[in-house]
């Protein structure tokens, strides 16, 4: 059975030429006839892994090709999930699965909302990677992936192949558990790291603002429902500023180079969670509001 995988960005490189060379059927879904244009002339993708870069001439064709599609990984950012799938639903083939490896929470079920016969599988990934040009994807940190169904606990079949492909992954029985988890972290360092304009490490400089959102973090998992994920937060919070030190986060980076970040699907979707709940978390909101102020200046979507 083929892959589609929807996104020639870091993440869905990253995939596609993995599986592809361990002989996996691999097709990219490009946005547009110009982006299909340009990846023609470039001669397909390039993942560069310690140094040594790799060409990948993968088959490409855009949303409105005929193909149906079985097995849809989606690779594009958490506020194109939606529409993607939308211009893709009528190529579902019955049975299709989606493997959704947005981060944050939120654009998960504004796709399972719109495909209700198609099996979602949520994934949550501590790989790094990024576009060094034009589809050359650099494969920077090595990680792990968490997937998981809420409503059907059988892992798919197709495991093996992730595992043939080299794609560290544990199939998960609570991937929402790890989704907030993720989210969390995310909240309590990104949106500090963009409003202090400075590295992760220098967050230590910051403790008490680390510390407060951590505890209103943890009362919202715990609201939630999600208590394991709210063990030892500002612990692990405090591990990954000390363990990333050197790095920039994935939102400062966004912010840096003047591209759409994820707010909505962080912050946002925390601070929405704690309204359901009739919980205030003054931090949290505050800096939700601090952190819109800042996108807005900058001229950038604060949703
Ligand atoms: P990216 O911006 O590098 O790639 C996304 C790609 O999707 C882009 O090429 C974009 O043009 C394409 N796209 C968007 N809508 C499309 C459409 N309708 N049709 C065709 N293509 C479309 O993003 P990324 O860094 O790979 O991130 C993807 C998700 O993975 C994000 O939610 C991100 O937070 C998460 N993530 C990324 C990393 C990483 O290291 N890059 C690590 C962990 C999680
Ligand atoms: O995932 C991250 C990011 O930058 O998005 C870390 C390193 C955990 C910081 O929140």
């Amino acid at each position: 059975m083929s892959w589609h995988i929807l996104g020639a960005g870091s993440l869905g490189s990253l995939w596609a030429a993995r599986l592809a060379r361990c002989g996996e059927d691999v097709t990219l879904i490009l946005r547009n006839a110009a982006r299909l244009q340009a990846y023609q002339q470039a001669g397909g993708l390039t993942l560069v892994e310690q140094g040594q870069a790799q060409l990948h001439a993968l088959p490409a064709q855009l949303p409105d090709d005929e193909q149906p599609i079985q097995r849809l990984l989606l690779a594009c950012k958490a506020y194109d999930a939606a529409p993607a799938v939308a211009s893709l639903a009528p190529r579902l083939a019955s049975g299709a699965e989606l493997i959704l490896l947005q981060n944050g929470l939120g654009s998960q079920d504004e796709v399972a909302r719109l495909v209700p016969q198609a099996r979602c599988i949520f994934a949550s990934s501590t790989e790094g990677a990024f576009r060094q040009a034009d589809f050359q994807v650099v494969f920077a940190g090595h990680g792990h992936t968490w997937l998981g169904d809420p409503l059907r606990p059988q892992p798919p079949a197709w495991l093996d192949a992730l595992h043939t492909a080299g794609i560290a992954h544990d199939w998960s029985l609570d991937i929402h558990s790890r989704l907030w988890r993720k989210l969390a972290l995310n909240c309590a360092i990104n949106p500090l790291t963009v409003l202090h304009d400075c590295r992760n490490g220098e967050l230590r400089e910051h403790p008490a603002e680390v510390a407060n959102l951590c505890a209103e973090l943890t009362e919202l998992l715990q609201r939630c429902g999600q208590s394991s994920a709210a063990e030892n937060l500002h612990g692990e919070v405090q591990r990954v500023i000390q363990a990333t030190a050197a790095n920039y986060s994935s939102m400062h980076q966004d912010v840096q180079h003047r591209r759409r970040s994820e707010i909505a699907y962080l912050l946002g979707y925390a601070c929405q969670a704690a309204k359901r709940h009739d919980l205030a978390l003054p931090h949290l909101q505050a800096l939700h509001q601090r952190l819109q102020g800042h996108l807005q200046a900058r001229g950038l979507p604060s949703h």
